[in-house]
């Protein structure tokens, strides 16, 4: 028989079945604090998360009124960077901003 062919009497346990489950995904967190401004909050949501400047300017109110939100879900891999990449910068700007990541 040729080796290219699918042997259709060959058992696939299920322990050799291809893996499909998808990664495990985590939300970047923007913390409140009373030093960074409003300004500089929305140019990070804009430049590293992505966001059109009015959904920046709704997330940053919403982290500014509750403490904490959600700047978008990532593989741990993006998430960890991204928190990287805010922190640099803020530190850059000389501002407190903290960013974190949590499991969904
Ligand atoms: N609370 C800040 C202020 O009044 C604004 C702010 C919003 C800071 C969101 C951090 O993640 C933050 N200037």
């Amino acid at each position: 028989m040729s080796q290219d062919r699918p042997d259709s009497n060959v058992v696939v346990r299920p322990q050799d079945e291809v893996e499909v489950r998808e990664p495990p995904l985590y939300k970047v967190l923007l913390l409140n604090d009373d030093y960074t401004t409003m300004e500089f909050v929305v140019e990070i949501l804009v430049k590293v998360f992505h966001k059109a400047y009015d959904d920046a300017t709704r997330i940053m109110l919403m982290v500014h009124r509750n403490g904490l939100g959600v700047c978008g879900v990532y593989t741990f891999e993006v998430a960890e960077s991204k928190v990287d990449t805010v922190h640099k910068l803020a530190r850059e700007s000389g501002f407190p901003l903290k960013c974190t990541m949590e499991r969904e």
